[in-house]
């Protein structure tokens, strides 16, 4: 009899690895005995220094983990290569220099060639009720079952170090860890896309990246040869109107919805087919910050939706959302007015509501970003029975170059073995070796079918069987005619918007075309804007000075001017209910009224939302009972971007000293500039009419005289800025 032990394997991999010594496996790389200051066992001391020429003697404690070398030979000396004599040659025969040197020089593997620029999280997908109607997904079978889970956020655009508030879409992978497999929604958090065929995808992400002879912009779509190909691309001007809006500068990852984007089947045990699209919604309510936010965070804390997504979790402030399914048939699909397979297109929620069928939390951070978030291999061709892909041209196309980019960057078809790709269900096929295969099966038979008996068999009834799709035609290099409309629905996004959000979708056309140095590609984009939108083409073109007014640009066909707005597109109408998984940014100084910013806080902590304390120093200040409040932040660390409602509580000396701080001056400026809600004492008006007169009177303002007055601040700050002021 013959067993098949991979499962056992991935078992091994997933949860004995941590326990099992080193002696026992080749994986386990102990955190523990990488540095000697880091005292991750608890016995770790600092390095000591003997007394003469420390340079050349310094050693670890005796108390530490032994260090050994890859292949488990115990260090002697790690501060010094081996030479001959003190001041001689460095020996070839070192081979535990040779050993580290190779392997950090193989440290990097090639960053994704889109989506570089990541943050994941773990958690777990619950089902709210069995949907065994519409799939036979095993994941949507029981009510209140558990799915592991695994997200990785992204930008597009930028390279793996590039800053996280780009102009730019981010990406929305799920995998979930189904006891049929792993599935993959790989999405967006936004739910069209820009081209509508899979072969143009090549063009569109050469054209937004780095130009090739330059080598800049980086991450940014503001230049010639992006605008250049879009010029040429009308298919894409409903994805601008959205790239344009604040959905590309969410506030954080935790505020953003995700989408499918492409239009899936969901198969139940009939055979039954039902098209859905696929929705996140996120429970803390949507959120972005403005263009001249984003502009300053991005030299503030480049890491700013890493760290938040990281310290969020962290506190236990987990990120959430629902799941909610678009359901939908042929008959709807054939009444719509677009193609359901044109990702170019979405369907609005008012046509077809969106039904929540479950959600995702994200509970856990990453134990080892490269190992987790960098390895981590999404494919939109990992579905499970009860799933399946509907003819989208963008979606085939994806089905052929995820697995391929895989082999790619992880340089092996034995990614699946690396333990963020392992499926948590039982594996049996033959596949074999290959580079650092560690699942190979034991015993003889590697093959099916065989007469030695046992082995895994297909199950025509268990097994994932394609839904029978009728197709038929002839083979040709075209588009449907139904692919056609352009403008329409890129017309319903930008009606959908508040006059706010409008006025920023004109401003970063205006800004992004600004950095076009070609006057005609700046021309063109706003020709096809009179097709989307008569009054924002006349914006856009004033705020370029275009000296002449384009004609419209030819559109294959013309835009409708019946289809209504849809409110789920706005981010403002879709606010969060309170302040909670928020931050308020308090600027303090010596002397600090000690109740007042108590009663603060506790206001904060009551609504759920967290605080970081500014102050002239970081080491903190004495408060005016005469004791020593540490900060989290210096005052020109910790910009009022960073925040989403801001506290001056300066003492009346305090008021006077950061008056002459420019850091300061910018703090109170920009928070009145973008809206956002201020509380301040009494000693912090002369500094703010200093800063900006008037602004005592502006409604953004809360003066805390009142016992009650922190809860009517907070009350005020659950709609997040004052937009109507
Ligand atoms: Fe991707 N895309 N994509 N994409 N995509 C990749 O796969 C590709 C598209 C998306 O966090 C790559 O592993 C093609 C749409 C996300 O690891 C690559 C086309 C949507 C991620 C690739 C598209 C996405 C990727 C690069 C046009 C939204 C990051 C590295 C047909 C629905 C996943 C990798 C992660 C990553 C190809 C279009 C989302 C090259 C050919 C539409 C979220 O395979």
């Amino acid at each position: 009899m013959i067993f098949h032990i991979r499962l056992f394997f991935i078992i091994a991999v997933l949860f004995a690895l941590p326990i099992v010594t080193h002696a026992q496996t080749p994986q386990p790389k102990a955190v523990e005995t990488k540095g000697l200051d880091v005292p991750a066992t608890g016995k770790a001391k600092s390095p000591n220094v003997a007394d003469k020429n420390s340079q050349r003697e310094q050693q670890a404690g005796g108390e530490s983990t032994v260090m050994t070398t890859q292949q488990g030979i115990p260090v002697g000396n790690h501060q010094n290569s081996l030479k001959l004599g003190t001041e001689g040659p460095t020996l070839l025969e070192d081979f535990q220099l040779r050993e580290k040197i190779f392997h950090f020089d193989h440290e990097r593997i090639p960053e994704r060639v889109v989506h570089a620029r990541g943050s994941g999280a773990h958690g777990y997908y619950e089902n709210y009720k069995s949907l065994a109607d519409i799939t036979k997904a095993d994941i949507f079978q029981r009510a209140g079952e558990k799915t592991p889970a695994f997200v990785r956020f992204s930008t597009v655009a930028g390279s793996a170090g590039s800053p996280d508030l780009a102009r730019d879409v981010r990406g929305f992978a799920v995998k979930l860890y189904t006891q049929q497999g792993n599935w993959d929604i790989v999405g967006n958090n936004i739910p069209v896309f820009f081209i509508q065929d899979a072969i143009k995808f090549p063009d569109l992400i050469h054209a937004a990246k780095p130009e090739p002879d330059s080598g800049f912009p980086q991450a940014q779509t503001a230049h010639d040869n992006f605008w250049d190909f879009v010029s040429l691309t009308p298919e894409s001007m409903h994805m601008i109107m959205w790239a344009m809006s604040d959905r590309t500068i969410p506030r954080s990852l935790r505020f953003m919805e995700g989408f499918g984007v492409h239009t899936f089947r969901l198969v139940n045990t009939e055979g039954k087919s039902t098209f859905v699209k696929f929705h996140w919604k996120p429970k803390q309510g949507l959120q972005s910050v403005t263009w001249s936010e984003a502009v300053k965070i991005n030299g503030a804390d480049p890491d700013y939706h890493r760290r938040d997504l990281w310290t969020s979790i962290k506190a236990g402030n987990y990120p959430e959302w629902e799941l909610g399914l678009q359901l939908f048939d042929e008959k709807f699909a054939e009444k719509f007015g677009f193609d359901i397979l044109d990702a170019t297109k979405l369907i609005p929620e008012e046509l077809v509501p969106i039904r929540i069928v479950g959600r995702l939390v994200l509970n856990r951070t990453v134990d080892n970003f490269f190992a987790e978030t960098e390895q981590v291999a999404f494919c939109t061709q990992n579905i499970v029975p009860g799933v399946d892909f509907t003819n989208d041209p963008l979606l085939q196309g994806r089905n052929f170059s995820y697995l391929d980019t895989q082999l790619k960057r992880l340089g092996s078809p034995n990614f699946t073995n690396i333990p963020i790709n392992a499926p948590r269900c039982p594996i049996h096929n033959f596949q074999q070796d290959g580079h650092m295969a560690i699942t190979n099966p034991k015993g003889r038979v590697n093959y099916e079918p065989n007469s030695w008996g046992g082995g895994p068999s297909e199950s025509p009834a268990k097994g994932f069987q394609s839904h029978p799709a009728h197709e038929e035609g002839s083979k040709q290099r075209t588009r449907s005619e139904k692919f056609a409309d352009h403008y329409s629905q890129a017309r319903q996004f930008f009606i959908s918007q508040t006059p706010v959000e409008q006025e920023h979708i004109s401003s970063a056309l205006v800004f992004e075309l600004s950095k076009v140095q070609r006057v005609d590609i700046r021309a063109s984009i706003v020709s096809h804007l009179m097709n989307i939108d008569g009054s924002l083409a006349k914006t856009v073109a004033a705020g370029l000075r275009l000296l002449e007014m384009p004609s419209p640009a030819k559109a294959l066909k013309a835009t409708r001017m019946d289809i209504e707005p849809s409110p789920a597109l706005s981010i403002i109408k879709n606010g969060p209910k309170n302040f909670a998984g928020r931050t308020v940014g308090i600027l303090i100084t010596d002397g600090v009224d000690v109740q007042k910013l108590n009663q603060l806080v506790d206001a904060i902590k009551v609504e759920k939302a967290s605080v970081k304390l500014i102050a002239p120093q970081v080491g903190g200040v004495k408060g005016n009972d005469g004791k020593l409040i540490t900060a989290d932040e210096k005052i020109g660390g910790g910009p009022s971007v960073l925040y989403d409602a801001v506290a001056l509580l300066p003492s009346e000396d305090g008021a006077v000293l950061i008056a002459a701080d420019p850091a300061a001056r910018d703090f109170i400026a920009d928070a009145l500039a973008h809206r956002k809600f201020i509380a301040y004492g009494e000693f912090a008006k002369e500094l703010l009419e200093k800063v900006n007169p008037n602004s005592t009177n502006r409604p953004q303002l809360i003066l805390l005289d009142q016992s009650n007055s922190a809860q009517i601040f907070i009350a005020k700050c659950r709609s997040l800025r004052n937009w109507t002021d």
